[in-house]
């Protein structure tokens, strides 16, 4: 691909490469020939595509028929009864808003509701931000974490010279898709150290150190998916320095503001550290986790500037990524989102709630630990009490992974991932004879 290439050529090239990749062939026994039932049919020629590695994992749950079997896949927290959550401060919002006869369903505008978008900057960058205040951050309401950093990614792809962005070594399995369909080149820096299951900062300085200069590099705001592995706030700091000093332009992804501590506040420090220095960045906000609201497909992405006219700028150019991709967001997630951010008692029952669910998580790594040192189960596990948020990187390989699922019905990530909000007091014994006998049967 050459470098002059435009943006919408290299999207092109890179839907081939994406389409055509071996991660995205067909899976075994599926073959692209002509079966008597689709003779005639003008797609006859579509090849059948492999299930998305973390949602495919409930699709094969759903198909299980075992009574014991365990969803520890897709990100999503359950109670201790293992139900799906609506939190109570979501239900009063949504009450306020059916109960409310003015209004109406017309279009959102299409940056989204403008409210939200205020309130969501406010609760990333703090409610005294200076970028705030001098009206140098455009706020745009998009679909979910996902859409934001979609909208993000294709806004770059248009309007910045740098078109590479560099993403962790692992990272979510849908960013570097993202990416590469905004028509972005991916590529990767080190983050994870699989002997210390720990950070690999040395190697993530080195590689970042080497990026080209204005490069994009998207960093986990907080809870690191897979790893649970954060920066220290010194390292940050020295990421900070680093990144400002070669021009590296920050892009963050806030999928778990308020999941790792249990403080919205302490989990926003990453991002603000870098807007307290007066540069610019990108953050993509994700309402899924924090507030629950997963199938609203709610978040926003906000564009630091420099200035007030730059950000005005940018905003319109938002405006014209987002039109001809989805017109305007939805309005229903966006309203339940404002109605709790801009009510003191509904916003302090929030982050109740929320803390409520980060303990009940830190509570199962705590009781998955002692239930696989109860049981000798060899290994080193003091990984599944520091890492932090929503999963647990447990080092399990995918043969283990496989036999786990197979002989005990847990369903998980390939690369071991475990969601430890799926979990309960209930189901841990089940996951913790199910890792003791893979890791003692299945090396
Ligand atoms: N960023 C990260 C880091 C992330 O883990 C997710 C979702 C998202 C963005 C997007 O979430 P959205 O629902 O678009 O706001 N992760 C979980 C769900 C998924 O894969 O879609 C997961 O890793 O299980």
């Amino acid at each position: 691909m050459s470098s002059s290439s435009s943006p919408s050529d290299r999207r092109l090239s890179a839907l081939a490469r994406h389409l055509s990749s071996p991660a995205e062939s067909p899976v075994a026994g599926v073959s692209a020939s002509i079966t008597s039932s689709d003779v005639g049919s003008v797609f006859s020629h579509v090849v059948r595509a492999p299930e998305d590695p973390i949602l495919g994992v409930t699709v094969a749950y759903n198909k299980d028929p075992s009574p014991v079997k365990l969803n520890l896949g897709v990100g999503a927290y359950r109670t201790e009864e293992g139900k799906p959550l609506v939190l109570n401060v979501v239900r009063k919002a949504e009450q306020q808003l059916v109960n409310d006869r003015s209004r109406v369903k017309e279009y959102l505008p299409i940056v989204g509701l403008a409210e939200f978008n205020k309130l969501s900057a406010k609760l990333i960058f703090g409610a005294d931000s200076p970028a705030i205040q001098s009206n140098r951050v455009t706020t745009v309401q998009c679909l979910s974490g996902t859409g934001s950093l979609r909208v993000g990614g294709e806004f770059l792809a248009r309007h910045y010279h740098q078109q590479i962005i560099y993403i962790p070594l692992p990272t979510w399995g849908n960013h570097p898709k993202v990416f590469t369909l905004a028509g972005l080149s991916v590529k990767t820096y080190r983050y994870y150290d699989p002997a210390t299951r720990g950070l690999d900062f040395k190697g993530l300085m080195e590689d970042l150190g080497s990026a080209p200069s204005g490069a994009v590099v998207l960093l986990h705001a907080c809870a690191h998916n897979p790893t649970g592995v954060d920066p220290s706030l010194q390292q940050w700091e020295q990421i900070r320095q680093l990144m400002r000093s070669k021009k590296l332009l920050p892009f963050f992804d806030s999928a778990y503001q308020g999941f790792a501590s249990g403080s919205l506040d302490k989990d926003a420090q990453s991002v603000r550290i870098f807007v307290a220095d007066g540069g610019e960045c990108l953050v993509a906000q994700s309402y899924a986790k924090n507030m629950g609201l997963y199938g609203e497909r709610v978040g926003a992405l906000s564009i630091v500037c420099k200035t007030a006219d730059v950000a005005g700028k940018v905003e319109s150019q938002l405006k014209l990524v987002i039109r001809p991709m989805y017109s305007n967001p939805p309005i229903h997630g966006a309203s339940i989102v404002a109605a709790i951010l801009r009510d003191r008692n509904l916003y302090n029952e929030w982050t109740i709630e929320l803390k409520a669910m980060a303990d009940r998580i830190i509570s199962m790594r705590h009781q998955l630990s002692d239930a696989l040192r109860a049981r000798g189960t060899p290994g080193d596990w003091s990984h599944i009490i520091k890492q932090i948020g929503m999963f647990t990187f447990t080092g399990l390989n995918a043969k283990q992974v496989a036999f786990m699922t197979k002989e005990y019905h847990i369903y998980m990530t390939a690369d071991g991932r475990i969601s430890m909000a799926g979990l309960s007091s209930r189901t841990v014994p089940h996951l913790a004879d199910a890792i003791h006998a893979a890791v003692t049967r299945v090396v």
